[in-house]
């Protein structure tokens, strides 16, 4: 076992662990198949997961967490830097020292019967020189199993790695499973993570927002590049030729869809192709010719299983159809598949819910979710290289150039379906004060309108107004090579509540738009909150149903509203106080000039 490395920080770290832990046996997961198969046969046996049909779901395997214990818990997330205010006011804050006492009362012995597995992977393709590394050790098998598909796991990590010191320390303990003693917490000035009392997603498998969004933000900022909430896409002309976009949504919000989006058929025909670099996260650096590069740093997609079907986006259910783990989604007795809400219209007449309970399509109940088959939040967990239309790129390592940068979010009423930012300053303004309703992505109510500075708020591992800061850093430092910033809107409902645009493939529309806007090829309407469409330069081409009032029924921007929204973001920026940026003021002060 001591042998697997020779890096003293990593051995030393490891006698911690075993010495606070105390489990019976220790095992290096070196991603081998051999090994994998292993581990996959006993989760089966133990009854942690279920294998599913092996001819229709290949290599598939089906996981039920406990109730209380199906998303991430930001009122359990904490961000334990020395100094208070370094983790702002956005974040929960213990003093590391009270935390680490706190966490290593809670784990410690409770590897006791259990096996420690020691994961080394890797955040970003192994070798490149915007990957970084990081070691997980876990007592639990789905958390193993579900981080070599959403990382590089294995031995190479450790020799690429060699003696340095730059790598983080990832603690999960399963212990109890107690919502009472769960704690996600990141400790950036020490590279260190520690989860206990969660089995769930996001908050167990550390690599992904715990590191790759709440300790890389805090390195990008220490280090000059960006840690981000963001899908990266890249759109193929009918030239061959193909631009970058980066897009931050909150949880939920469409992230996934739009990533792997299948342009209508009419662009199809004319040869345009979405090719999906990312769907969550983007680690984004300024290359050696001045523009901004994103790599993303996942090996597979955590998404959202229910409303995931053929037609809403048919390269995410493709992506699932073999060597996928699907958590809290439901089971189909008669053939040992999945099926959620969502999939099509044939709910299996003989199934398990994601609470373990029979079910049968008379007991669902649209308007109570506590009748759904599957949980709102329920998620497959699939290897990139399934995904059909997975960039070229996207295992190099090198990254891709970036023309457009997109926030978003669920607003009912406010934001119009698209508008461009006056520049990279009034960008960073639109990013910060952006709101979305809340979803099931976290514990907590659903439907809530909150401010989610770029789809950060969660995520975000020091303090927001310094965060602020470093965008308008980065963009002076970009300077004219800086991406474009939008930000669109794909939730804007009609009075009867119903989503106005048709969304998914059709986004494709605004997202030709935006990249006409980047080559300087289309006009735009200047209005208080910045550039809108004019109506007929969004390409209605064979949407049926839908004209061209309709559509300028969602460009408006309403006065009285956004004198509103305005007021809130003053609001909003209180809480910031001396840390936010005095340019966000300017452009705060500006909006309300040009709405008066
Ligand atoms: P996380 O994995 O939590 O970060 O979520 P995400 O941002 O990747 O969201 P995802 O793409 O999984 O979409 C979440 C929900 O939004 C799904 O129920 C989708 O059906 C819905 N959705 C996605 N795109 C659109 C759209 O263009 N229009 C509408 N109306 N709904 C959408
Ligand atoms: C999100 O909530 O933004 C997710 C899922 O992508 S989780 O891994 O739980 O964070
Ligand atoms: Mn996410």
């Amino acid at each position: 076992m001591n042998r697997f490395t020779t890096n003293p920080t990593v051995l030393a770290w490891i006698e911690d662990m075993k010495a606070l832990l105390t489990p019976d046996n220790v095992v290096v997961i070196d991603g081998s198949e051999e090994q994998l198969e292993a581990l996959r046969a006993e989760a089966v046996s133990t009854g942690e997961m279920i294998k599913l049909n092996e001819e229709k779901l290949p290599g598939c395997y089906y996981h039920r967490t406990k109730p209380n214990d199906v998303a991430r818990v930001e009122d359990r997330t904490f961000i334990c830097s020395r100094e208070k205010e370094n983790a702002g006011p956005t974040n929960n804050w213990c003093d590391p020292k009270e935390m680490y006492a706190k966490l290593y009362d809670i784990a410690r012995g409770t590897y006791k019967g259990r096996t420690m597995y020691i994961i080394p992977f890797s955040m970003g393709p192994i070798g490149s020189p915007l990957a970084k590394a990081g070691i997980e050790v876990t007592d639990s098998i789905y958390v193993v199993l579900n981080m070599v598909i959403m990382t590089r796991v294995g031995k190479e990590v450790l020799t690429v790695l060699g003696d340095s010191n730059d790598w983080v320390r990832g603690l999960h303990a399963k212990c109890d499973v107690d919502p009472e003693k769960r704690y996600i917490c990141q400790f950036p000035e020490d590279n260190t993570i520690i989860s206990v009392n969660s089995a769930y997603g996001g908050n167990v498998l550390l690599g992904k927002k715990c590191f790759a969004l709440r300790i890389a933000s805090y390195q990008g900022w220490k280090e000059g590049w960006m840690a981000e909430h963001m899908l990266i896409l890249g759109v193929e002309n009918p030239e061959g030729e193909v631009k970058y976009v980066a897009a931050a949504f909150p949880s939920a919000c469409g992230k996934t869809n739009l990533a792997m989006m299948i342009p209508p058929a009419y662009l199809r025909e004319k040869g345009y192709k979405v090719w999906t670099v990312g769907d969550d996260i983007a680690w984004m650096r300024i290359g050696p010719d001045g523009r901004l590069y994103a790599i993303n740093p996942e090996n597979g997609f955590f998404g959202v299983a229910p409303g995931t079907n053929e037609h809403s986006n048919y390269n995410a259910l493709a992506s699932t159809k073999k060597n996928t783990i699907f958590t809290n989604v439901a089971i189909n007795n008669d053939d040992n598949t999945v099926w959620w809400e969502g999939l099509d219209k044939n709910p299996p007449q003989n199934a398990t819910d994601w609470k373990g309970n029979p079910w049968n399509p008379s007991m669902f109940v649209k308007a109570d979710k506590s009748t759904y088959a599957a949980h709102p939040n329920s998620r497959f967990t699939a290897p990139a290289v399934n995904c059909p239309c997975i960039s070229s790129e996207f295992d190099k390592g090198a990254g891709v150039p970036i023309s457009a940068i997109i926030f978003g979010g669920r607003r009912a009423k406010c934001a119009p379906l698209v508008y461009q930012s006056k520049d990279w300053k009034n960008g960073v303004f639109v990013g910060s004060s952006m709101a979305s309703e809340t979803t099931a992505a976290a514990a907590g109510a659903v439907g809530v309108v909150r401010r989610d500075p770029m789809a950060m708020l969660p995520f975000c591992g020091y303090h927001m107004g310094d965060y602020f800061q470093h965008w308008l850093d980065m963009g002076e430092k970009l300077g004219d090579k800086a991406p474009k910033i939008f930000n669109v809107n794909w939730f804007r409902t009609d009075d009867e509540g119903n989503f106005v645009w048709p969304g998914f493939g059709d986004n494709m529309r605004v997202l030709n738009w935006i990249l006409a806007r980047c080559e300087g090829k289309v006009d735009a309407v200047e209005t208080p909150i910045g550039f809108v469409p004019k109506a007929e330069d969004i390409d209605l081409t064979d949407l049926e149903g839908f004209d061209i009032e309709t559509l300028k029924s969602i460009l408006t921007v309403d006065k009285d509203v956004w004198t509103k929204e305005a007021a809130e973001i003053e609001e909003h920026y209180k809480k910031f106080g001396d840390k936010l940026p005095a340019e966000l003021r300017t452009q705060l002060e500006n909006l309300k000039a040009a709405l008066a």
